[in-house]
């Protein structure tokens, strides 16, 4: 069907995953769009589409479409230049037709009839569906009130009019929602830093990476999670201009295999007491830069401490034992994170004497039991080396910064929200069950709640079941037609989620009508994806149903103002054509499929760094607070009030891992971006579900390469094909994030969704997710 064949493109994956770099890591900028190459006949024309799925990159592609259907997809074959390189597709997005004309698309409306979950439906008419949906948000408004609707995360659709936008937009109108702050990403990252430095998650920009000496990647993983499109780009020329790389992570990641000089496999849970050794070993041998940390930060030591609070508090007393008797030698890590001494002393030595130095951090450490606290941490160590604000330095809290600098807007006009309650977006299912309860300790913000949530919309979201932790549990509160009254659905297929939606409804893809997509903002840039076929079916954009409840609500003027979606895409580009100069025209991006702007290197902090006076950290000292006397009067045993080392629970020292021994983690993996495409056959060919042990974790157990075992705990259990190898740890298995939960008869996930293992626990301060914290036992089958 397709011009490209399964063969080639497996090739061309392979080339793209990562692992084909190792032996010639500059085979990426080899690597070049072949449109120029791309025959074109007279029944062949080329549109340029955008891929909207959250990776954090928005990459241009193009499709060549005949007879009404997609033949071939190719990527941004624009100039490439050294400042803005090519927005060049990875393998997801190169396998999109197959994801599009899948078999099993959602093609109708449809409602449920028979037990909620059970996954029976019927088809209805879009009439009938949007009938229903109006009457039962009706009827709850009236009922209960606003606080009992409530829109789920879920990031299928990054496009400008999405469903998620426009029912922001609609309930703003009917007098608000539930909200939530936080996100399934990087609740503990956003949610901490600020203490420290004064804003949310910042780091300095990838393209600085190439003035790096030393770049230390501790849980980052971008040759498969991207992050920003040209994020590998930027590695592999610092590689090559002689940065020294090193990755943190339990797993020899494709990051590992394609840059680093040197892995590093730590326990999962144990990143704090790393680099508080890291600490230790700078202290002891003097080689802290002693003037940046008089200079700009509070708390390092007990000559730098705020007033009021009592002797022996500051991080140098803490780090040296004065407390608790227990120096924090690389010794004390050692047996905590399973790295050696020596490891530990060098890279301290490292990380404090090669200059300037990054230290990027994933997001995967922070989706842990106190994810909070590496990330302040991160920033502690950054700061002891004086990396903070320097060209080729680095933060120490994130992955790259933020540089985009755009003015225009990203989204159709939502409104503002009447509701200003809002609670944590982990604490979704809380909120069915006790929302009225739940206080401040819960992470409620400007509660408390008038009603426990009763009304749903779940679109372009996997997270009312799979994404979720604890999908047992979740299931029980679904199920239980007394907690939610109505939840309406829609996406491309009958994901998890959907099975426990009211009624379903069929989403157009973002090939099947124009689209606006943006970066999570690494770069400066805007696609703009064009329709390039029909969509199957009955299938419609999430705004054009929204209209019609909207309607059926009585506000249907008021909602649409009399646009349509591809009118609300045209006002943006107008809108962006009055603030941002140079901005083209909607003809003109409709051509060229793409507006890119030179960037400014960004580097996060230099403000407050090249004059601390007139730019103080926005913290409550104006300094960088190593020590945190708001965090400190919260007197919460895990939340101090300098970040320390603290066992998680589920931790590799948690009495638990007596009954199950195996900390288990689930990466982000580059054949799904979360659970999309998971149904797509090439991409299963080119990476299955497996699970990752270490040969010595399978051989005391009996268990053979590719062979299925059963993994579990006391939440649940799941089969998966194992494959073993020496590229994790012993001790930890890695299960990656995504998979469908497919139940059999005995609710047991056939098909490896790590959710149904993980926990509803919150973090401490954050209340965020700590999906990666758990664990496991494996047996043969
Ligand atoms: N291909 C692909 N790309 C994606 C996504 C996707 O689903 N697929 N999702 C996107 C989204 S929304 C997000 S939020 C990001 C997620 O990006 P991240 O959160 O950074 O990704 P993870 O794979 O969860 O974690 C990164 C690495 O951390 C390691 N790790 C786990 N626990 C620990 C630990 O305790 N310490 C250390 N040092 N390392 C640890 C994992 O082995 C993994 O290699 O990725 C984005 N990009
Ligand atoms: N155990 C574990 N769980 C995790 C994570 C983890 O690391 N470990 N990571 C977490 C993170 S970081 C995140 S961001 C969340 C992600 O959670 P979600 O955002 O729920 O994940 P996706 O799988 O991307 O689900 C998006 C859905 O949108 C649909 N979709 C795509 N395009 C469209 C469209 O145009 N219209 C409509 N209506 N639907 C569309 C897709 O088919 C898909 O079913 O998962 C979290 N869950
Ligand atoms: S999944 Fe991300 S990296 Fe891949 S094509 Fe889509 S936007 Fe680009
Ligand atoms: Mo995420």
């Amino acid at each position: 069907m397709y011009q490209i064949t399964r063969r080639n493109f497996l090739k061309l994956s392979g080339a793209l995953a990562g692992t084909a770099f190792i032996a010639s890591p500059t085979g990426y900028f080899s690597f070049k769009s072949r449109a120029a190459a791309a025959p074109v006949d007279d029944e062949t024309h080329i549109v340029p589409v955008v891929c909207n799925h959250n990776c954090g990159g928005r990459c241009q592609l193009k499709a060549y479409v005949r007879n009404g259907k997609i033949i071939r997809l190719i990527t941004d074959d624009s100039p490439d230049t050294e400042k803005m390189p090519q927005l060049r597709a990875c393998l997801r997005g190169r396998s999109t037709a197959n994801r599009l004309y899948h078999p099993n698309r959602l093609k109708y409306p449809m409602k449920r009839v028979g037990k909620r979950g059970e996954g029976k439906f019927e088809r209805i008419s879009w009439d009938e569906a949007t009938s229903l949906i109006a009457q039962n948000l009706r009827e709850v408004l009236d009922k209960y009130g606003n606080h009992a609707v409530y829109i789920q995360y879920g990031t299928g659709d990054r496009g400008a009019v999405s469903g998620r936008f426009s029912a922001f937009r609609l309930m703003n109108l009917l007098g608000g929602y539930l909200s939530y702050y936080n996100s399934y990403s990087s609740a503990c990252a956003n949610y901490a830093a600020p203490y420290i430095l004064g804003k949310e998650l910042d780091n300095n920009g990838y393209d600085t990476l190439v003035y790096s000496k030393l770049i230390i990647l501790n849980g980052f993983n971008p040759a498969e999670t991207v992050f920003e499109t040209n994020s590998n780009y930027w590695l592999a020329k610092a590689k090559a201009a002689g940065a020294k790389i090193i990755v943190i992570d339990p797993r020899y990641s494709e990051t590992a295999a394609t840059f680093a000089d040197q892995w590093i496999p730590i326990k999962p849970t144990t990143d704090t007491a790393l680099f508080v050794a890291m600490a230790y070993v700078i202290i002891q041998e003097n080689l802290q830069d002693q003037a940046f940390l008089d200079n700009y930060c509070l708390g390092f030591d007990e000559a730098h401490m705020p007033e009021g609070v009592p002797a022996g508090n500051s991080f140098n007393s803490y780090v040296l034992g004065v407390g608790d008797g227990q120096p924090k030698t690389p010794e004390w890590a050692e047996a905590i994170t399973g790295i050696g001494a020596l490891t530990i002393r060098q890279l301290a030595r490292d990380y404090a004497t090669i200059k300037p130095a990054q230290l990027m951090q994933g997001l995967g450490p922070q989706r842990h039991a106190q994810g909070e606290l590496s990330v302040r941490m991160g920033a502690v160590l950054a700061a002891m080396t004086g990396n903070i604000g320097k060209l080729g330095g680095g933060s120490g809290t994130g992955e790259g910064g933020r540089k985009n600098s755009l003015k225009i807007k990203t989204t159709l006009p939502v409104g503002t929200n009447p509701v200003k309650a809002s609670i944590p977006v982990f604490l979704w299912t809380d909120a069915v069950v006790r929302g009225t309860e739940m206080t401040a300790a819960d992470g409620v913000k400007n509660g408390p709640l008038t009603s426990n949530i009763k009304f749903i919309w779940n679109m372009a979201s996997n997270t009312l079941i799979n994404q979720h932790s604890d999908i047992n549990k979740t299931i029980k509160i679904l199920q239980d037609e007394n907690l939610i009254q109505f939840i309406v659905a829609s996406d491309h297929f009958i994901t998890p989620s959907l099975k426990f939606a009211d009624v379903i409804l069929p989403s157009d893809h973002a090939f099947e009508r124009d689209d606006l997509g943006y970066p999570w903002s690494g770069d400066q840039y805007v696609v703009l994806g064009s329709k390039a076929v029909e969509a199957p079916g009955e299938c419609k954009r999430d705004y054009w149903w929204i209209s019609q409840v909207a309607d059926k609500m009585g506000i249907g003027v008021r909602f649409t103002e009399g646009k349509s979606d591809v009118d609300w895409l045209k006002q943006i580009v107008a809108d962006a054509q009055k603030s941002e100069p140079g901005f083209p025209s909607w003809e003109e991006l409709k051509q060229a499929g793409c507006f890119k702007k030179e960037a400014n290197l960004h580097v996060a902090y230099a403000k407050q760094i090249s004059d601390s006076e007139k730019y103080p950290f926005k913290t409550p000292s104006g300094k960088i607070e190593i020590f945190s006397k708001t965090l400190f009067a919260m007197n919460h045993p895990e939340i101090p009030g300098v970040p320390k080392y603290i066992a998680a629970w589920e931790g590799p020292s948690d009495p638990l891992i007596e009954k199950f021994p195996l900390q288990c983690i689930g990466p982000h993996i580059k054949r799904r971006t979360h659970s999309i495409f998971d149904e797509t056959p090439w991409l299963e060919e080119a990476e299955g579900q497996t699970m990752w042990m270490h040969p010595d974790d399978a051989a005391v157990r009996g268990i053979s390469n590719g062979s299925k075992v059963k993994v579990f705990n006391d939440r649940g259990a799941l089969i998966i094909p194992v494959q073993l190898t020496q590229r994790i740890r012993p001790g930890v298995v890695a299960i990656p994030q995504g998979a469908w939960y497919t139940p059999d008869a005995a609710g047991v996930c056939q098909r490896g969704c790590i959710n149904i293992l993980t926990s509803q626990r919150p973090t401490p301060l954050a209340h965020g997710n700590a999906q990666h914290t758990l664990l496991v036992q494996v047996t043969k089958l």
